[in-house]
């Protein structure tokens, strides 16, 4: 009888994995912690914390449902610190004829293993409602690409938030209804605090010494990291945020981080939720009229609609997905990304709270971090290591489209029809960033005018050839040529002085490849 051998990698924290279905009483289940995933990227101290402390409680659970668990920790002497070595070395001692391991979230890994021979198994990640095979067969052919489609049709295949074949609520979409800013009398929900037991003291000061010098504090950590944490998590947004989730979605707020966004993002993304389970508990708050159809159907779509889309894209579309660039960006990080160190307010907000939480919400990321970069022209390999790098719910396969494609437009349009590039008014209109901020959101020209201004200008001028075949630019492009010549020259030229006065990290040839970091 074969003697497998099954790797869990750390963010595969399910029992309900294919892989442990089938082991046989004989297998030994393995989980690695490894110093080459930790510093492939510098990731946070709150991602790693939370991975370790994770797979930790995981390996405890699977001992008390009778598993023969193999647990390789950091510090062991004979660790070979990368995560298929140490898989081998553990099937040779303990004499396994086969590696079975769930497909991994990022093409690096399933590469490596893909070469590495037939003792390696692969099995499919079930977590997904769509498989990569099921969206390739919707991919093919195409030639629209919208998640809007997509989303519509897996609406149709799961039966989620349909009645008689019809969308609940009679329409598919309610994003009309979503995109309130900030009002001034909201009171927001407090997260659930998580006790820190010992396995996760015991690896917070594990990761002080072998990852301490990575951005991010490690002070305000509070990531569930056990099922029951996660669930705590998902009741508590179920009954306090997702009321109001829909109408605030696209709100930014100088204090608060978190608004009325899940905060389960990560917990998805590791295994200790499965999103079936969390759009469910989300369509029954409705059924149950404990929350409205925009909020509801607004969340759904963020997890059936986008999470799926975006994986979808990635397998299909790597390893060349990574090194597109269509817009040509050369630039590498703003340091300041790293220190938060800058005057622009709601920057510098987004930074602090990316170093603070390992988290931002997806307004500070698409149209504050993402969007700067995006008007300075960062290059997608520099903007994508850093998004892997800081935030606890980033893996590839999920953070690389929403980054090139989404964010910089780097792919030629899978993520969106146009790109999400916008000047100060639109954070303005978001958010209350721009009373506290040392620039004038009105100015766009001058000493202190917000730079976004004359950024965005600067970028729609300098893409003209690749956008303005764009039917949903022709309008904004109207604008910028009906401006009288010296207006237009003292825009460019502010934006010009403005992107001359930061201070860029080294720049990033054409097809150089995202995680081939610098160490900080
Ligand atoms: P909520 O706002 O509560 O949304 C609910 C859930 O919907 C999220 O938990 C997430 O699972 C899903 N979701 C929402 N938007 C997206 C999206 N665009 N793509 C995929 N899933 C989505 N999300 C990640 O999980 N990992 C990443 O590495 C990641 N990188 C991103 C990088 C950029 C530049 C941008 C613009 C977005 C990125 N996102 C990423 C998507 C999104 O910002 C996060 O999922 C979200 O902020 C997580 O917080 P939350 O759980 O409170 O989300
Ligand atoms: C992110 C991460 C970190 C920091 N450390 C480990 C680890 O020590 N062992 C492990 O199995 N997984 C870790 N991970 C998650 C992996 O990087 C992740 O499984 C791959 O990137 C595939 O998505």
């Amino acid at each position: 009888m074969s003697k497998p051998l099954i790797l869990i990698l750390g963010d595969q924290l399910s029992e309900a994995l294919d892989v442990l279905a089938s082991a046989p009483p004989n297998a030994v289940v393995a989980l690695c912690e490894v110093k080459a995933e930790g510093d492939y990227v510098p990731h946070h101290p709150q991602k790693i914390v939370l991975i370790l402390s994770a797979m930790r409680h995981f390996a405890d659970t699977l001992r008390d449902k009778g598993y023969q668990v193999h647990y390789s920790a950091l510090d062991d002497d004979d660790n070979r610190q990368d995560l298929l070595e140490e898989a081998e070395r553990l099937a040779d001692a303990y004499g396994c004829d086969e590696i079975r391991v769930t497909h991994p979230g990022e093409w690096r890994l399933l590469e490596r293993i893909q070469r590495r021979g037939t003792r390696w198994r692969l099995f499919e990640d079930s977590r997904f409602y769509c498989s990569i095979a099921d969206f390739g067969e919707w991919l093919e052919g195409r030639k629209r690409f919208r998640m809007e489609d997509f989303y519509r049709q897996m609406r149709q295949r799961t039966g989620l938030l349909m009645e008689d074949g019809e969308p609940a609520g009679g329409q598919w979409n309610f994003d009309h209804d979503n995109r309130r800013p900030l009002d001034s009398d909201l009171v927001f929900p407090t997260p659930p605090r998580h006790r820190q037991d010992e396995i996760t003291r015991d690896v917070t000061t594990l990761v002080e010494a072998h990852f301490g010098d990575h951005f991010g504090t490690l002070e305000g950590f509070n990531w569930a990291v056990t099922r029951r944490q996660a669930l705590t998590d998902l009741r508590h947004f179920i009954a306090q945020a997702l009321p109001d989730f829909g109408t605030y979605q696209d709100a930014i707020s100088d204090s608060e981080p978190l608004l009325f966004h899940s905060r389960l993002s990560a917990s998805m993304n590791i295994g200790l939720l499965s999103p079936r389970e969390v759009c469910e508990a989300a369509q029954t708050a409705w059924q149950q009229g404990r929350a409205p159809i925009n909020a509801v159907e607004g969340f759904v779509r963020q997890i059936l609609g986008w999470r799926e889309y975006v994986r979808g894209i990635y397998w299909q579309r790597m390893p060349d997905y990574k090194r597109e660039n269509r817009l040509d960006a050369r630039r590498g990080l703003p340091d300041f990304y790293w220190t938060a160190e800058t005057d622009l307010r709601c920057v510098r907000r987004a930074l602090e709270m990316t170093r603070d939480n390992a988290h931002a919400h997806h307004i500070q990321r698409l149209m504050v971090t993402g969007n700067f970069a995006l008007l300075c022209g960062v290059a997608p390999a520099a903007l994508c290591d850093w998004y892997l790098a800081v935030y606890v719910d980033a893996f590839e396969w999920v953070e690389l489209p929403n980054t090139l494609g989404m964010t910089l437009y780097a792919d030629g349009g899978y993520l969106g029809s146009k790109p999400y590039c916008a000047s100060g008014k639109y954070i303005d209109r978001m958010s209350d960033h721009c009373r506290h901020c040392r620039y004038d959101v009105k100015q766009v020209t001058g000493e202190h005018a917000c730079p976004f201004n004359s950024l965005y200008w600067h970028f729609l001028d300098r893409h003209r050839e690749q956008l303005r075949g764009n039917h949903r630019m022709k309008l904004i492009y109207g604008s910028w040529d009906r401006m009288q010549e010296d207006k237009r020259t003292a825009i460019l030229d502010q934006a010009g002085k403005f992107i001359d006065s930061l201070t860029f990290e080294a720049a990033y040839g054409k097809g150089d490849h995202a995680n081939g970091y610098r160490r900080r």
